[in-house]
């Protein structure tokens, strides 16, 4: 299974961050990229910068063929399409305020040689980055409460590819933290399992 990351505190040409977030997985089409589950959104208290407006974050399970780095590139096309521009980025701070994130936070287990070294590297490294390399599974997931649980509602059973810590646990955990803290639940719309199909038809 491949599990994204959905993430944005700032309205972009699409609209709020909720619609933004809905849009961009309408996208996904054009891409041989298939959404097949989608977790509810979260309000989450933003990582990183002082000031930022929080954020809405989800998880998605999607289908493609596409390997880790032509999806990211996917990826970063659809964020681009929605307005956030990659040449702002280098005027902008590193974990600062941004209309849409997609990222890959796991693809089928897969797990980066030395994926502990990068994970190290990535916590401290220049920024913006200098090159587009895939880390599989994303290195700061276990430390983010607004990807924990989201994840944690439509893979229950999910477990840390590099580590094998299941995503229970994390939460357990996670759930007290401050920083990156869930604050609400925004979409309810169906229960906990929230299918694309249905949240198109709300919208
Ligand atoms: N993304 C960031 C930085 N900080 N904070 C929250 N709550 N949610 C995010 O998705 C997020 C963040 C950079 O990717
Ligand atoms: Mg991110
Ligand atoms: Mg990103």
């Amino acid at each position: 299974m491949i599990y994204i990351t959905l993430g944005g505190n700032e309205a972009s040409s699409i609209g709020s961050p909720e619609a933004t977030l809905i849009w961009s997985l309408r996208q996904m089409p054009q891409f041989q990229t298939h959404v097949k589950l989608t977790s509810a959104f979260y309000l989450s208290d933003p990582v990183g910068q002082e000031g930022q407006e929080a954020y809405v974050n989800a998880v998605a399970i999607i289908e493609t063929q596409l390997s880790p780095q032509a999806l990211l590139k996917a990826l970063k096309q659809i964020e681009a399409m929605a307005g956030r521009n990659v040449e702002n980025l280098k005027t902008r701070q590193r974990w600062g305020s941004r209309p849409l994130d997609l990222d890959i936070l796991d693809y089928h287990g897969a797990v980066t040689s030395n994926y502990g070294k990068h994970a190290r590297v990535n916590s401290r490294k220049r920024f913006p980055p200098q090159s587009e390399r895939v880390v599989l599974p994303h290195p700061r997931l276990a430390e983010r409460p607004f990807v924990i649980r989201p994840l944690m509602d439509i893979a229950p059973l999910w477990r840390h590819p590099a580590t094998g810590q299941a995503v229970t646990s994390l939460w357990a955990r996670l759930c007290r933290t401050r920083q990156g803290r869930i604050l609400s639940k925004i979409t309810n719309r169906t229960g906990h399992l929230n299918r694309i199909e249905k949240a198109d038809l709300l919208l």
